[in-house]
């Protein structure tokens, strides 16, 4: 009965009393350490669950006929969103580059290998506008291949068949991105609350030529890929659009010639949408639209709606007479005709050649008339910028040259973020290795177990301490980040520059402890690795270590890292990776604002670490004294070297009192509650596991009486996982 019903609060109307509703932890304490970013992507939560091999369901494609059908799909136009010019190709292309174009250097993170266009905040960012159709109309082709075709993969895959299908020859294809079933929470786009906003990226600096991105963003604006088309802050200046251009396209890993190939290679396509005012027509975007609306947005009023009606970004026309065919017509019209300033009928600022240049026309885009070319900011920076000019002249006499140049860019763009080629499946593969792909040779030698085990013995009569082994291992693997899928112990990087002159690492030790290794490679005639044996020497410490607090465990070994060159390193790349904190050698940069524990738990999300990882092996590495300047900070033990539980044991024990003794709290001592007796020196990534919470019950788990092997055993998992994070050969 009704009065009844009214009274239960889930059935009231009142859907602030339902389940995960009301105020909050993150209400209460918004600085909370955000441990749930490393509760992402649990496989549990993942439909196709976690027996589902994507490389084998990929595999079994019809690779052709997918491809045809993309291509059949280009032209196939649909009455609920027609393709401008009968070809969805400019669309499609769009939609690859914003999945590709989120991806910088800084922390490996965006990117096309997740899918993570389906979902907010990037599905609804205002540059992203009307992409939800160009999904939609691919919807037909995922449905018919369903699990043995990622979204992720689904989406470069139309961008390539789009440029193919208008004529364009690109350099290859490789399938290998899995989707994600949930948005990043570990992303960090900005913190400004307003699409188009940019004053916290630059610390409200306005002048374009002086102003500073904040890191790791790579965009000019909240809710953008890049750069706003119209300009700096929509003013329309071409030099300050170049100077945002070549800082965003660097943050992708973009040199100048890349970045002038990849802006006129796509906008030789397609055309910008701008026919009237989107304030008075446009709705709201996909996340906030009604349930109606079923997860579309940017619902058009204006006129028919399609077609020569659509409002995107509100620039209006084609850069190019013919927008659905590979030419040399970019540079053409940029170079030979004068641009003069105008505006969209929404009222953006665009370029339009003048009068005198007597230049072509392009069609409209419902195919019945003309209408005249136009150039963004953006495009017309590529011509005032001198650097970019130089370039751009050079592409316009040498079509061959741009045209591979745009290739080689787009297929880097695209597949920039899945790591290493290992990695990459299907039968369009480029067989040439790239720089930017961190090319690592393959070993030749199998080790056999007794191979394994004399090396284990020379290992230990090197006299290498245990510290010493555990911190070289640790700082040659814990460089992968799972965002890229760069870095790793695979490769011996380690040993090449730049990492191996990192202050992090510690390069006087560092080298000690490589020379040693290097003689063993020697006296094995070079039938291992540098890289293996890294690894081996980490896994002969534990194992002593282990010992030594009695428990006898073997630590998995996955042989077969092969050793790079030095000419194989991209030594600006490489240093990317540096860590700004590393709390697992209690590491900080001084000079990086952040915390040491939010740095943790970030280096622990690239590390793909779960929360009981993270803290077993914070809790061991401090036992076995791993700092990475064999400070004492956090080795809670008298026995280092022991593979002990009494990091929790010390961290849980009420004997002891903390206080800070830096005035930004970043240090700590602990004492003797009773005798006052100075004991323990601690960071913000040692006493994090007791003041959180969500770690102290982890810790308390491990500082049982119970726990110890346990302990033992977790940790011994977690570092076996950590050295092979990057082994995708095997
Ligand atoms: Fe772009 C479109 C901007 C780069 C490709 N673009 C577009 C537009 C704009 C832009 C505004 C329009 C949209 C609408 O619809 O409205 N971009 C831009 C900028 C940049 C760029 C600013 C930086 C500089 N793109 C780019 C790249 C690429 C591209 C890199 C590739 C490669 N786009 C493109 C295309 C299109 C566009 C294809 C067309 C679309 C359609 O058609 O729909």
């Amino acid at each position: 009965n009704d009065s009844d019903a009214s009274k239960c609060p889930f059935l009231s109307g009142n859907q602030s009393q339902t389940a995960g509703h009301g105020t909050k932890n993150r209400d209460w304490w918004p600085n909370e350490l955000k441990l749930n970013i490393l509760r992402q992507h649990d496989p549990k939560h993942n439909p196709l669950g976690e027996d589902f091999n994507y490389a084998e369901a990929f595999a079994s494609i019809d690779y052709d006929e997918l491809k045809k059908d993309l291509t059949q799909l280009m032209t196939d136009s649909q009455d609920w969103w027609p393709a401008d010019y009968g070809h969805y190709g400019g669309l499609m292309i769009r939609m690859a580059w914003h999945s590709a174009g989120t991806y910088r250097v800084g922390d490996g993170r965006g990117g096309a290998s997740t899918g993570n266009q389906r979902f907010a905040p990037i599905n609804s960012w205002p540059d992203n506008g009307n992409l939800d159709k160009a999904r939609l109309l691919l919807w037909p082709i995922k449905q018919k291949y369903g699990s043995k075709l990622s979204w992720a993969d689904l989406m470069i895959l139309a961008g390539n068949v789009a440029l193919e299908s208008m004529g364009f020859p690109t350099f290859g294809y490789a399938g290998g991105r899995e989707d994600i079933y949930e948005p990043e929470q570990d992303v960090y786009w900005g913190s400004e609350t307003e699409w188009g906003e940019n004053a916290a990226r630059y610390d409200g600096e306005k002048d374009p030529l002086k102003r500073d991105l904040e890191d790791p963003l790579a965009a000019v604006m909240m809710g953008w890929i890049y750069v706003d088309p119209e300009g700096p802050d929509g003013n329309p200046d071409p030099i300050g659009s170049a100077k945002d251009v070549r800082e965003t396209f660097g943050r992708m890993a973009m040199n100048d010639e890349e970045t002038v190939a990849l802006v006129a290679g796509g906008h030789t396509f397609g055309k910008a949408h701008g026919a009237a005012d989107p304030g008075q027509y446009v709705g709201v975007e996909p996340h906030g639209a009604s349930m109606a609306e079923m997860s579309t947005g940017w619902k058009n009023t204006f006129q028919s709606g399609v077609l020569d009606d659509v409002i995107t970004s509100g620039i209006e026309g084609a850069w190019t007479p013919n927008p659905t065919q590979w030419d040399a017509d970019y540079f053409d019209v940029l170079l030979n005709y004068d641009w003069e300033l105008t505006k969209s009928p929404a009222g953006a600022h665009q370029w339009t050649p003048t009068k005198e240049s007597q230049a072509r026309m392009a069609p409209t885009a419902g195919g019945t008339g003309k209408q005249a070319l136009m150039m963004t900011t953006a495009d017309i920076a590529l011509k005032e910028d001198p650097e970019y000019l130089k370039i751009s002249k050079r592409f316009h006499e040498d079509h061959k040259a741009f045209e591979e140049a745009f290739a080689k860019a787009w297929f880097k763009l695209t597949h920039r973020d899945m790591g290493p080629k290992d990695r990459y499946i299907g039968p369009e593969i480029p067989n040439e290795d790239l720089l930017w792909q961190d090319p690592i040779p393959k070993v030749d030698y199998k080790l056999s177990d007794t191979d394994i085990h004399t090396l284990k013995s020379m290992i230990e009569s090197s006299e290498l301490t245990i510290s010493e082994m555990v911190r070289v291992a640790w700082a040659s693997a814990s460089t992968y980040r799972d965002s890229d899928k760069r870095g790793g112990a695979n490769g011996a990087r380690i040993a090449l520059e730049p990492q191996r002159s990192w202050k992090v690492n510690n390069p006087s030790e560092l080298n000690k402890v490589l020379d040693v290794y290097q003689k063993i490679k020697e006296t094995f005639n070079g039938e291992v690795s540098l890289a293996d044996l890294i690894v081996l020497a980490g896994n002969v410490a534990i194992e002593k270590a282990a010992h030594q607090a009695g428990y006898s465990v073997e630590v998995p070994f996955t042989q077969g890292r092969g050793d790079a060159r030095q000419e194989q390193t991209d030594i600006e790349q490489f240093n990317y990776l540096k860590p700004a904190g590393d709390g697992f050698r209690n590491y900080k940069n001084a000079n990086v604002d952040a915390k040491a524990e939010n740095l943790l738990v970030d280096k622990a999300n690239l590390l793909t670490l779960t929360v009981p990882e993270m803290t077993v092996l914070v809790g061991g590495m401090r036992v076995l004294g791993a700092n990475y300047d064999q400070s004492d900070y956090g080795v809670f033990t008298e026995n280092v070297g022991s593979l002990s539980n009494d990091f929790f044991k010390t961290l849980l024990d009420m004997r002891y009192t903390w206080k800070e003794t830096s005035e930004e709290e970043t240090h700590f001592e602990g004492r003797d509650r009773a005798t006052g007796e100075l004991k323990f020196k601690a960071t913000r990534a040692d006493l994090i596991f007791g003041s959180n919470t969500e770690l102290r019950a982890v810790c308390e788990v491990y500082g049982a009486n119970d726990g110890e092997e346990r302990f033992v055993n977790d940790f011994v998992k977690a570092w076996a996982k950590v050295m092979d994070l990057d082994r995708f050969d095997v």
